[in-house]
């Protein structure tokens, strides 16, 4: 199911991330940082089972394990503590994250040999497109 998700991608665009960063939370020096990294995306499955999905980048990596419909504690890059879950929704691959009262979703999305990543924070969407690395 998350076959085609598997891989190292390498982030070519992003479109509205300072206004998403802006919406949860994240402060201005954080953005500035934030605005000018292009992370690279390796999502892997470990011999368990679980799916790994790594964001690695001169800012900071960080990295989840997790297994689908399973709601697990995160830390974000920005240092939010969230509890995530991870679900496939018409073979997208959404990464809906809660904390102090919020609600974030990251939907992810193969399409044309591209991920396209749309981060979404109430009326506002940022997104992000990697293409995969050879
Ligand atoms: C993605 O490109 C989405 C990453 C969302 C990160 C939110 C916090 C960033 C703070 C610098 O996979």
């Amino acid at each position: 199911m998350v076959d085609k998700f598997v891989g190292t991608w390498k982030m070519t665009t992003s479109d509205n991330f300072d206004e998403y960063m802006k919406a949860i939370g994240v402060g201005f020096a954080t953005r500035q940082v934030g605005n000018r990294t292009k992370p690279n995306l390796v999502v892997c499955v470990d011999e368990q089972g679980l799916i790994c999905m790594k964001s690695q980048s001169t800012f900071k990596t960080t990295e989840i394990k997790f297994k689908l419909n399973e709601p697990f504690e995160e830390t974000t890059a920005d240092d939010r503590k969230t509890t995530t879950v991870m679900t496939i929704e018409n073979g997208k691959l959404v990464q809906k994250q809660t904390w102090d009262g919020k609600e974030s979703t990251i939907e992810r999305e193969v399409s044309d040999g591209k991920l396209i990543a749309k981060c979404k924070m109430g009326d506002v969407v940022a997104v992000r497109t990697y293409v995969k690395e050879a």
